[in-house]
């Protein structure tokens, strides 16, 4: 039986904690090996709201989706009335917008860090579209990711396209409202293989620096070296002011986007740790987007999603059982065992039983996915979409 003060802990971690959904995370993706098409499937914008409302619905914690440009407001601002119905309709506020500036042609070579000034002016020309529906859905964050790279030694001069990013980037940023926030995703390979412009932590912070003050950086948890200590780059950046969010996901070898949890729990309860502890010591809540970024090829998208959720308020709860106080003193002698038995106990504390207690105190069902499997929901969709996601596959085949 976990003590009082450890409820307390969790209830209070758990009114404060959301978590946005992808709206591609409910559409069939796969890998640059191919798709394995789901027969329920979002395949439009309306599809994708109700799927993600329904994520929202079963536990509370996703009042936003994260839009992706070109996918979901093809359009653009004219898109936007569709996109604010919506919202009404499934019970969700439109969340940050993600540019797409990496898989139209016109970017083989890249979009804001492209040699050819009339493609870097079409990137900004996209981008500044999208701070424009940010504008008018009232969504906060512009969450910028690029793909912008070369693929062999040589092809590129990497200091001119730098400063061709940081002059994109600060264009855009002079654009925003104060109001808006722009998100700067750093991500070291793939598609590009040989250099990617924004590599690292260090290069989107400087980007984010020069960009204006309301730029931050973006960590999506697989878009490291193996190895790396991302939760030390997370200290770092919540010290400096400069941490704007996640996107979370699980990897193995690379940016495999899995379950958030799956793979490596323990690190991702750090990375919570180290926020939590930031908000103890400096006695405020980090300003921070906490966004999922995952789309699967072979489990179901609904039942995924529900799984990363859960996981997230599992890991987030984990977290707030860390006791501070006693942490902090341990840390200042030294006293290594102790310390780190801190995060240890904490991590190996069962926090489901709270966190059923919390989800019924809410009126939500104590079992996400049992209610998801029971209301019939993925029968319906099956039979609406199958049809025409199988003539999909049909043409995709
Ligand atoms: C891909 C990229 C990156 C980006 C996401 C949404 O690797 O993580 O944030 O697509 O555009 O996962
Ligand atoms: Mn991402
Ligand atoms: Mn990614």
């Amino acid at each position: 039986m976990i003590p009082n003060k450890q409820t307390d802990s969790i209830i209070h971690a758990l009114n404060a904690f959301q978590i946005e959904l992808p709206s591609w995370g409910f559409a069939n993706t796969g890998t640059r090996f191919g798709k394995f098409l789901q027969p329920a499937a979002a395949a439009t914008i309306e599809e994708k709201y109700s799927d993600a409302g329904q994520v929202h619905r079963l536990t509370g914690v996703c009042p936003t989706i994260a839009l992706h440009a070109l996918w979901d407001l093809p359009n653009g601002v004219q898109d936007v009335a569709e996109v604010q119905a919506l919202g009404v309709k499934s019970g969700l506020r439109a969340g940050s917008i993600n540019p797409n500036t990496f898989q139209d042609q016109v970017y083989k070579y890249g979009s804001l860090a492209n040699p050819d000034a009339e493609v870097r002016q079409e990137a900004l020309d996209h981008i500044l579209n999208c701070v424009e529906i940010g504008k008018r859905l009232g969504s906060r964050d512009l969450s910028m990711w690029f793909a912008d790279g070369s693929n062999y030694p040589g092809t590129q001069n990497i200091r001119r396209r730098r400063r061709w990013m940081a002059e994109g980037l600060k264009a855009a940023h002079g654009r925003m409202t104060a109001e808006q926030r722009m998100l700067v995703e750093y991500k070291p390979f793939e598609p590009a293989f040989y250099h990617t412009d924004i590599a690292d932590w260090g290069m989107a912070l400087q980007y984010a620096k020069d960009a204006g003050p309301n730029a931050r950086v973006l960590v999506d948890t697989g878009h490291h070296y193996q190895g790396q200590n991302i939760e030390q780059i997370v200290a770092w950046l919540l010290d400096l002011g400069m941490l704007g969010g996640f996107h979370f996901n699980d990897r193995r070898y690379a940016d495999d986007d899995l379950t958030m949890g799956s793979i490596d729990p323990y690190q991702a309860f750090r990375i919570f740790h180290e926020i939590r502890y930031f908000e103890w010591e400096n006695g405020k809540t980090a300003d921070i987007a906490y966004m999922i970024d995952q789309s699967h090829n072979l489990k179901g998208k609904i039942e995924a999603m529900i799984q990363t959720v859960t996981t997230a308020m599992e890991l987030y709860a984990k977290a707030a059982l860390v006791d501070h106080e006693r942490l902090a003193g341990l840390q200042t002698k030294c006293a290594l065992v102790d310390a780190e038995e801190c995060l240890k106990n904490a991590f190996a504390t069962d926090v489901r039983p709270v966190i059923r207690e919390w989800v019924q105190s809410k009126g939500l069902p104590a079992d996400p996915m049992d209610a998801f499997r029971q209301s019939g929901y993925l029968e319906r969709i099956t039979a609406d979409r199958g049809q025409r996601n199988a003539a999909a596959v049909s043409s995709y085949a």
